[in-house]
């Protein structure tokens, strides 16, 4: 485990960070068990900041140093094809948090999907363009705000009233998120990282559910 990265990251040690970060790549450490570790650290940030001992521009500090890492971490990764089709993901409208949801599309971009982007603060209606014009077979939402969960829940409330409700599996994803949460708003699954997401959007594809 290390320590040092958690702890760089939690003091929001930005050239730390990235040298650990470079130090672990160059043993061979997998990519997942550093971003692992730069949760733990992104995760006493939040705690930090729930506790006032951080502000909003130690918030800020911390989602920017995740970026540089993850940047340094993306290039050590192989860009695959996009054999398994499209995915689409946004974060839901009222909620700007990204960090997380930039990793589910490195990854799944890796894996052979072709990610398309529909960025932060998304209404249901850009979902709906977005499943109509791609035919995406699924839709990621990334939501961090546990008071954006009704909005989530409102955008697949409104892709069932588009009538595409079928014909879509529904991931959800974001760090308090959770099964209870899945049911709530009414998605078919939640992944909690980023490989979670690959493997479930593979056994889609597996299970003949085609992506294309
Ligand atoms: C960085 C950060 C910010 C940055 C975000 C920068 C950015 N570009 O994203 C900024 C400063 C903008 C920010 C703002 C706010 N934040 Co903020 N933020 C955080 C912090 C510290 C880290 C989030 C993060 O990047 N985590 C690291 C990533 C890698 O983890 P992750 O997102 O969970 O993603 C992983 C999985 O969940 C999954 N995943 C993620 N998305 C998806 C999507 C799909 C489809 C799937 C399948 C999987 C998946 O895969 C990822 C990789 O494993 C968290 C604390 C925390 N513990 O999370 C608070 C936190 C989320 N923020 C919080 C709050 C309150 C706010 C503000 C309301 C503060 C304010 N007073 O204004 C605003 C809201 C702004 C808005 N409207 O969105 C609270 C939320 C509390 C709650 N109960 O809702 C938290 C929990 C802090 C806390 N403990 O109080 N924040």
């Amino acid at each position: 485990m290390s320590k040092k990265l958690v702890e760089a990251m939690a003091e929001l040690n930005e050239d730390l960070v990235i040298a650990e970060v470079k130090n672990l790549i160059s043993r061979n450490i997998p990519v997942l068990k550093i971003i692992g570790y730069l949760q733990e650290g992104i995760g006493i940030v939040g705690k930090r900041f729930e506790e006032k001992k951080y502000f909003m521009s130690e918030l800020i500090i911390s989602g920017e140093i995740f970026k540089e890492a993850s940047k340094i971490l993306g290039e050590t990764i192989p860009s695959g094809t996009s054999k398994y089709g499209i995915f689409v993901i946004g974060t839901i409208y009222g909620d700007i948090h990204d960090v997380g949801k930039n990793i589910v599309n490195t990854f799944m971009s890796s894996n052979d999907f072709e990610v398309v982007d529909l960025g932060v603060d998304v209404p249901p209606e850009r979902f709906i363009e977005a499943i109509k014009q791609y035919k995406a077979k699924v839709v990621g939402i990334s939501c961090l705000l546990t008071n954006c969960f009704d909005n989530v829940k409102e955008c697949i409330q409104a892709i069932e009233d588009a009538g595409l409700r079928k014909e879509v599996k529904i991931l959800i994803g974001g760090g308090p998120v959770d099964e209870g949460t899945c049911k709530y708003v009414g998605a078919d699954a939640v992944c909690k990282t980023a490989q979670q997401t690959v493997e479930y959007c593979k056994e889609c594809a597996y299970l003949s559910i085609s992506f294309i």
